[in-house]
């Protein structure tokens, strides 16, 4: 109506936007220039810096959100008392499992087997091709798919050539607690000496396994926590991600962790969380306790506690918040 579709640049010759368009072009040139420095965006992967950055990034944002120096209404701000609950599709995640393994078993009988190994092969030459006129993969892999490869197949025949990228679980350093500098320092000292009011007692600090199970690939949430109870002084370890049960609690037995602290936004803590507390009292570790985090429904909430999990922190969640209500399970259940 305002026919401002009509103008290619309506806001061009603004002080306001030059300059914003001007401060974010040259944030941007100085982490183009960081990757250059390095060799380019693939040494900069590799090295673990594209990652960090990031994971910075997000804490930084976390320790301003936890801080109040950022308000996110509704999050930090202006809280409903009471949230309704969310109607949700519930999915029996073990069901899903189930039929997708009866639908691969179904197709590895019914395909060409012969066609399907001169597939793979062809895209594992392929891929160790060191001449300077490579195949294309992704056509290969059309092929391959075509005659009906899984996709598992067609990243597996990659990977026993390259290998698996396997990211570095470092936690950031101080990201969080500088944003703590004025306002909210009194509630942040006193969780930090909590912690080590804890360490007095106990001879050792907190133990805190930050753990992520089945495929759920979001990260960030249990970085930032990683990284804002590190700072807060647990002991933090950092679990790959796609681990299984098993995996993790054999890693929090390994690392004699007091807590793992599951985080879950892919709707999988139903099945995984009972799953882990299992696995614990099967490999006789009832003694580690489990938190939960991440999103999950309040109506699931009941389930996980029935199911052995001692804490569940939602969106929303504030670190410092976060870290003493664990400290306190701990002491509980030591008690
Ligand atoms: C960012 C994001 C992504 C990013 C993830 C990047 C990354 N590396 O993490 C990308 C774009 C890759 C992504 C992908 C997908 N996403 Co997504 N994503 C989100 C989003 C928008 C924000 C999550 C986030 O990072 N929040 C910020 C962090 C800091 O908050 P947090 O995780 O909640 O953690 C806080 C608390 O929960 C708590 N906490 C969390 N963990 C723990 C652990 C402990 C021990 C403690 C104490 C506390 C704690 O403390 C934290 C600080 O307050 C959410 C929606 C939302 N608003 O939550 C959807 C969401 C999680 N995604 C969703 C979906 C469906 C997907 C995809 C499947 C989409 C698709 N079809 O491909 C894929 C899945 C990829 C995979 N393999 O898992 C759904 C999940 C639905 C469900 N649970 O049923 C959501 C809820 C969106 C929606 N409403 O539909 N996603």
């Amino acid at each position: 109506e305002t026919g401002i579709k009509n103008v290619a640049d309506p806001f061009g010759g603004s002080h306001m936007m030059e300059s914003l368009t001007d401060d974010l072009y040259s944030a941007a040139l100085e982490v183009i220039n960081e990757i250059e420095d390095m060799g380019g965006m693939t040494k900069f992967i590799e090295s673990g810096m594209a990652k960090l950055r990031i994971e910075e990034s997000a804490t930084k944002k976390q320790g301003r959100i936890d801080s109040g120096r950022e308000v996110i209404v509704g999050v930090n701000k202006f809280r409903l008392d009471e949230e309704d609950d969310l109607n949700i599709l519930q999915i029996d995640n073990s069901a899903v499992r189930e039929k997708q393994v009866r639908k691969l078993e179904q197709l590895k009988k019914n395909r060409n087997s012969d066609d399907v190994k001169a597939a793979l092969a062809r895209l594992r030459e392929a891929a160790s091709d060191t001449s300077g006129d490579p195949r294309n993969l992704m056509e290969l892999s059309v092929e391959a798919a075509r005659v009906r490869c899984t996709l598992g197949e067609i990243s597996e025949a990659l990977e026993s050539v390259w290998g698996r990228h396997v990211p570095n679980n470092t936690v950031v350093q101080g990201a969080y607690a500088s944003n703590f500098a004025n306002t909210e320092k009194e509630e942040y000292e006193m969780t930090t000496q909590l912690v080590e009011i804890f360490l007095a007692e106990e001879g050792r600090r907190p133990r805190i396994l930050v753990a992520k199970m089945g495929q759920d690939g979001h990260d960030r949430g249990a970085k930032v926590i990683a990284s804002g109870f590190s700072d807060l002084g647990f002991d933090v370890d950092v679990g790959p991600l796609f681990s299984t049960p098993e995996e993790v609690a054999r890693q929090a037995i390994d690392a004699d962790v007091h807590v793992i602290g599951v985080s879950s936004q892919a709707a999988g803590h139903r099945a995984l969380v009972p799953s882990l507390v299992e696995e614990l009292a099967r490999q006789d570790a009832k003694h580690i306790l489990v938190v939960c985090g991440g999103v999950i429904p309040r109506q699931d909430y009941e389930e996980l506690f029935d199911a052995g999990c001692a804490a569940i922190f939602g969106p929303g969640t504030r670190i410092t918040d976060a870290a003493r209500e664990v400290l306190r399970k701990i002491e509980m259940s030591r008690q």
